[in-house]
């Protein structure tokens, strides 16, 4: 029941835990409809040695873990709510938002509640890109384009990297097998 996990958020955040052994990373979506565009966010985590951590008691071996929830911004606006509120004190150093419709409100609405933990909001669908980005002065969201979860979850590492120099070697052989890719491709042209 979602009363029963807004509980479990709560007791989360008052619980005694050692920051290490709790989730960097936490990815929502305002619907399991979502999952086909926010796979890309776990995607990239993966790839970059995150792992997913479904029992936020439950340390796993990899340094680096994400979680992920379903919170809907209009059926479950007190979900939301508590998501946003006890992200900070539950170990999360940044969220990754992800929305859909012409109402995708969960990604500026948690940005705004979790503040001034880092939100970076994934419009699922190119209509719900105004809605994401769609912020009032004085109240910002980081944002990526439609459907490009991958990026926010390249976005999500980068601001982890700066206080994890482990994270800045995983980037960069990332971003140096891109750059062969690259090298490759136009090699392949001039065969
Ligand atoms: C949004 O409404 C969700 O993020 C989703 O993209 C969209 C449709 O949700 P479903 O009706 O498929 O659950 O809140």
């Amino acid at each position: 029941d979602v009363s029963d996990i807004i509980d479990d958020l709560h007791a989360q955040a008052a619980a005694d835990v050692d920051p290490e052994s709790t989730p960097e990373v936490g990815i929502i979506m305002g619907s399991d409809s979502d999952l086909d565009v926010m796979a890309g966010a776990y995607d990239a985590l993966r790839e970059l040695g995150f792992a997913e951590q479904t029992d936020y008691h439950d340390a796993p071996e990899a340094r680096f873990t994400f979680e992920s929830y379903v919170v809907s911004a209009h059926r479950t606006p007190d979900l939301m709510y508590a998501y946003g509120e006890t992200a900070a004190a539950r170990g999360l150093d940044v969220l990754i938002a992800g929305a859909g419709g012409k109402s995708a409100d969960l990604p500026n609405m948690t940005a705004s509640i979790a503040y001034p933990l880092p939100v970076i909001g994934v419009p699922v669908q190119e209509k719900s890109v105004d809605s994401v980005i769609g912020m009032p002065t004085g109240a910002p969201i980081v944002a990526v384009d439609a459907g490009k979860s991958y990026n926010a979850a390249l976005s999500a590492v980068q601001i982890l990297a700066r206080e994890h120099d482990e994270l800045v070697e995983r980037l960069d052989e990332e971003h140096d097998a891109l750059r062969s890719g690259v090298a490759d491709v136009s090699r392949d042209l001039h065969d």
